[in-house]
């Protein structure tokens, strides 16, 4: 009743401020009486995905899962956050396909150098002492998309004005 259906697929690098900028999305929008859920990798690639690694066939393998998990909770009238690297153009575009006029695609663009700064999660320092292999952006490749619907330049927005950016965005959409 009322409420349509969309997934909004943010997609950038580690470190990028993906998750900060979707929870905080979140938060706005259920102030607005959105219903709304985050697909991230704490509840899939934890669950659902927890048989994936980072080959590229894995990656594959997970967004193609996520596409149909999220193409549920589109169906059910819901406002679908999904938050991966999602590395791959042919796999975003898969997505798109099946979502059609349903999917947005929100790109966090952030560059490298400042990901590698920021190191929320001191990943890429692993990477560096050659604990990690076929990181995003390092030695396995991220694939900027063309034309989506939304960027976000994530070093030069709070994550505030990131958010306002991307509601003032949707509106077409409520
Ligand atoms: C990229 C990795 C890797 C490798 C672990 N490459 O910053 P984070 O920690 O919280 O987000 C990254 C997350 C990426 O998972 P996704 O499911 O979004 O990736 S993909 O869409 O490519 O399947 C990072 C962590 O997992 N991580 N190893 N090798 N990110």
């Amino acid at each position: 009743l009322g409420q349509k259906g969309i997934l909004l697929w943010f997609t950038g690098l580690s470190g990028s401020g993906k998750s900060t900028i979707a929870s905080a999305l979140e938060q706005k929008l259920w102030a607005l009486g959105k219903h709304t859920y985050l697909l991230d990798g704490d509840n899939i690639r934890h669950g659902l995905n927890g048989d994936l690694g980072f080959s590229d066939e894995d990656r594959k393998e997970n967004i193609r899962r996520i596409k149909e998990v999220a193409k549920l909770f589109v169906d059910a009238g819901t406002i679908t956050i999904a938050s991966f690297i999602a590395p791959f153009k042919e796999d975003r575009a898969s997505v798109r396909k099946v979502l059609g006029q349903n999917f947005i695609e929100v790109f966090i663009d952030c560059p490298l150098e400042v990901c590698q700064q920021r190191d929320p999660k001191g990943l890429y320092k692993k990477v560096e002492m050659g604990e990690i292999k076929n990181f995003t952006g390092i030695d396995s490749p991220y694939e900027k998309p063309d034309q989506p619907e939304i960027i976000i330049q994530s070093n030069q927005l709070s994550v505030e004005e990131s958010v306002d950016t991307i509601i003032e965005k949707l509106k077409p959409y409520f």
